[in-house]
């Protein structure tokens, strides 16, 4: 077992709804550390970038919209096998299959209001980490 840190993002659907504490707390409760931890709004560069693997999917535009739509909460989180934790924490995409006791299925009715985001790799998590942290604002 591996000390990883992995990237979450807090959606504009779950900070618009009072989610913020319920879900980091979650983690916490997990026994996750928090490295970074900042609210901002998303705008079209870095939504872009973050969601590069999904460029000309159908979907692309409109969750492009959405990520910007509102400020979202982005975390740090270190531990061990951190990425496939948190993964199986947040649950599957779509909020309607994702089952319950997992954050999807708990709170999201929907596949692309889905509270919430996280790294599916160590590469990822690399990517996603140094899109949204300066090196600074990891403890
Ligand atoms: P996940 O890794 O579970 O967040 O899901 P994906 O990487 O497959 O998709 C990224 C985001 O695209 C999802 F969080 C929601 C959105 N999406 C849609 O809106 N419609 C789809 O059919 C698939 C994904």
């Amino acid at each position: 077992m591996s000390m990883q840190r992995t990237l979450v993002i807090i959606k504009p659907d779950a900070v618009e709804r009072g989610l913020i504490g319920e879900i980091i707390a979650r983690f916490e409760k997990k026994g996750f550390r928090i490295r970074g931890l900042k609210m901002i709004r998303l705008n079209r560069e870095l939504a872009e970038k973050l969601y590069d693997i999904h460029r000309g999917k159908p979907f692309f535009e409109e969750l492009i919209k959405f990520i910007m739509s509102g400020p979202i909460v982005a975390m740090i989180l270190e531990g061990s096998s951190a990425i496939e934790v948190v993964r199986n924490m947040i649950g599957p995409t779509d909020g309607r299959k994702a089952p319950p006791g997992t954050i999807r299925g708990d709170y999201s009715l929907d596949i692309k209001m889905n509270i919430i985001h996280a790294a599916d790799s160590l590469e990822r998590a690399k990517y996603e980490i140094s899109l949204l942290f300066k090196e600074d604002e990891i403890l």
